[in-house]
């Protein structure tokens, strides 16, 4: 029980005094950091987006684990299970000081964490023996000390468990920032995306031309989502330039907001998957911040920085070309950018998959080359560039829902960011390829959506999906992995075609 007095105190402390230091969060993301990348994979290939609920039931388990051992040892000779709380103690207190943000406040949690799990084991431990030497005294009084170590157990158990969740509810629920994110309202946009008549098609099971936020897919390192404060936010721009810019909020807005459509896409999205999504941002031209830095001229890369050390490498042309809209985004499809998506700041690039370019809780923006700095996901599998791979997606039919024969609706979305999709295709069964009906794009840097009318027989058909760029440029047919920067082929699925009930 020792164990959970431990996390419970370290909580506790974390709540009060430095929200950002629970060591089993901090221990959960030394773990991200290194495990292998087959690892991750797998994790995500088996618990999806539930991925980081199993790292932290893994910790929970290790913690009581360690925590049986720890009695187990400190019951056989004295302050032998202390030490092993002393060395939790210490691996704690080296993963929430080691990682980004830390603070000196960030050493109490784990070191309170360690001083009471130690006192608790300690009085618990004693009561044990007290007990056992009154049994085997057969002293009458070995019933108080048996009722006094059970008590002892109990009541630390339970406020252990009490105090704990509730001060890790109480860091999460009342972190000052969801709140200050409510209140937040945005100056009125200089200019509002147009959506022109026909862009977004009516056909049930077609994903919506703009995703909803809370639809909208999540990926990052982060095991706590970062917060910060609009007011502690700065943005500081260095490395090789002419002049160093640091830049508070405020500031960013005062330099005029517009909005922009754009995909994003992750590199680990799988053809036919659904980590790719369309929001109107609000922002900052990048070029207008860097314009204020000026690069110089033999730097060639952003390595742009979030708070919690994540970093990504964008080409500096990407971010300086005046025909491609690259923003520091401060909000998502009207609102301020949820926490999860990067508030109070974050970069949207069109055209380039998030790990390269779509920096989260962005604080920094070092302007530097290739040759010389390698961003978080670099050293890790993946290419230092990685432009999104031109791609279309069959939302509907589904091939887990039959459909009654008759005539049918094929739909889905294609995407070409910053070039534009020109054509997509389908095929049925082997047989010629047919054109999809198009919507009217937003702009080059959004999906499309795209369908296909058809008369369904009974039995089970093949669909095939390929889509072909504005530049001619057709899809690869040819499957490859996400790794090392994006994954191609076309899209095949099956539908059962049968009758009603
Ligand atoms: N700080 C931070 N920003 C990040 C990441 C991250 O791990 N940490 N992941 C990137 C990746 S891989 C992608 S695909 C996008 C996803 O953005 P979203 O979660 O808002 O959809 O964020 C990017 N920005
Ligand atoms: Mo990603």
């Amino acid at each position: 029980m020792g164990g959970a007095v431990f996390i419970a105190a370290a909580e506790i402390t974390a709540f009060l005094a430095a929200r950002d230091a629970s060591p089993l969060l901090a221990a959960g993301s030394v773990v991200i950091d290194i495990v292998p990348q087959w690892a991750k994979e797998l994790a995500i290939e088996l618990f999806g987006a539930n991925d980081k609920l199993f790292l932290l039931v893994t910790l929970g388990v290790g913690v009581l684990v360690v925590d049986a051992a720890a009695g187990v040892l400190e019951r056989r000779r004295r302050w032998a299970g202390v030490a092993v709380f002393a060395v939790a103690g210490v691996a704690g207190l080296i993963a929430t000081t080691t990682r980004a943000g830390a603070t000196p406040l960030s050493a109490l949690p784990p070191l309170i964490g360690a001083l009471a799990g130690s006192a608790f084991l300690n009085a618990s431990i004693g009561a044990l023996r007290r007990w056992h030497a009154a049994e085997v005294a057969d002293s009458g009084a070995s019933r108080t000390d048996r009722r006094r170590f059970l008590l002892l157990t109990a009541v630390g158990a339970v406020t252990a468990i009490v105090a704990g969740t509730g001060a890790r509810i109480g860091t999460m629920a009342t972190s000052s920032v969801a709140a200050v994110r409510r209140a937040l309202r945005l100056p009125e946009p200089l200019s509002k995306v147009t959506v022109p008549a026909g862009a977004e098609l009516d056909i049930p099971g077609l994903s919506p031309l703009f995703t909803p936020n809370a639809d909208f897919y999540r990926v990052d390192t982060a095991l706590s989502v970062p917060s910060i404060a609009p007011a502690d936010w700065r943005l500081t721009v260095d490395g090789m330039v002419g002049r160093r810019v640091e830049l508070g909020f405020d500031e960013l807005l005062h330099m005029g907001l517009r909005e922009y459509a754009v995909t994003l896409t992750c590199v680990s999205n799988q053809v036919g998957g659904n980590l790719v999504g369309t929001a109107r941002w609000l922002g900052v031209p990048v070029r207008e911040i860097l314009d204020l830095a000026r690069p110089a001229e033999a730097a060639d890369m952003v390595l742009s920085r979030s708070i919690d050390g994540f970093t990504a490498s964008t080409p500096l042309d990407a971010l300086t070309d005046p025909t491609r809209d690259a923003i520091l985004a401060v909000a998502m499809n009207g609102e301020p950018l949820p926490l999860e998506h990067g508030f109070p700041v974050r970069m949207v690039v069109p055209g380039l998959y998030g790990y390269v370019s779509a920096t989260k809780w962005l604080t920094q923006m070092t302007v530097t080359t290739f040759e010389k700095d390698q961003a978080y996901w670099t050293p890790r599998g993946y290419s230092a560039q990685a432009p999104i791979k031109l791609s279309s997606r069959i939302d509907t039919p589904r091939i887990d829902k039959a459909i009654v024969p008759g005539p049918a609706r094929i739909a889905g979305v294609a995407w070409a960011q910053t070039v534009g999709i020109e054509r997509v295709e389908v095929q049925i069964d082997g047989g010629p390829w047919r054109s999809a009906a198009l919507s009217a794009p937003v702009s080059k840097d959004t999906w499309v959506q795209w369908f296909l009318d058809w008369n369904a027989t009974s039995g089970t058909h093949t669909l095939v999906v390929r889509a072909t760029d504005r530049n001619g440029r057709m899809q690869d047919q040819e499957r490859t992995p996400i790794a090392p920067n994006g994954s191609t082929g076309w899209q095949s699925t099956v539908v059962r075609v049968g009758a009603a009930g």
